[in-house]
């Protein structure tokens, strides 16, 4: 029976372990960057590198995303070490092309950030861009059957957020603007 009396885990272990399985499974946050970086930069010509990075480290704070990586990332690593049960150890280890669940479970968190993340997210499963390419094509018994999935979540959900701020920021510069003008009628 579930322990209900037990202190909740601290938000602070929980995205430290999630930023560790990350990285454990050979993905950094410049690697998941670049993929934004690609995604958004012929919408902002301005766009840096460190914005990107900054963007992949907010999305990484929610808590959905969290929860989604330590599941994913566990059935990977159990697949890997053939811990689970057949038939799910075989489906997993495989890849298997109707297993739909690596899918849900990432698509599952990337409704926090509206339909341009869920958009993004389509394209990227498909598209397979950069590392998540190189996870789909890396040789010898590693599983990314869940990795894949989560890395598209993440940066979809970091290009959304990016996107979204972005247009904050301009709506800002437009609301200056009108204010000058205002200013200037008012002066004349
Ligand atoms: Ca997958």
């Amino acid at each position: 029976m579930a322990d209900k009396t037990r202190d909740p885990v601290h938000c602070h272990i929980v995205e430290n372990a999630t930023r560790e399985l990350i990285k454990e499974r050979g993905v950094t946050i410049e690697d998941i960057a670049d993929i934004v970086y690609n995604m958004q930069v012929e919408y902002n010509n301005g766009l840096t590198m460190q914005e990107c990075i900054d963007s992949v480290d907010r999305v990484l704070e929610k808590r959905e995303i969290q929860h989604a990586v330590l599941v994913g990332i566990e059935l990977d690593k159990l697949a890997e070490q053939k811990k689970l049960s057949e038939p799910l150890q075989s489906i997993i280890e495989m890849d298997e092309g109707l297993f739909g669940v690596d899918e849900t479970i990432a698509l599952g968190s990337v409704f926090g950030y509206g339909s341009i993340a869920v958009t993004t997210f389509g394209y990227l499963d498909k598209a397979k861009e950069g590392i998540i390419k190189e996870l789909d094509t890396e040789p010898g018994n590693k599983v990314h059957t869940f990795l894949d999935d989560l890395i598209c979540s993440i940066a979809a959900n970091a290009s959304s957020r990016l996107a979204h701020r972005i247009r904050d920021r301009q709506e800002k510069l437009r609301d200056e603007e009108i204010q000058r003008r205002d200013e200037e009628e008012r002066m004349s």
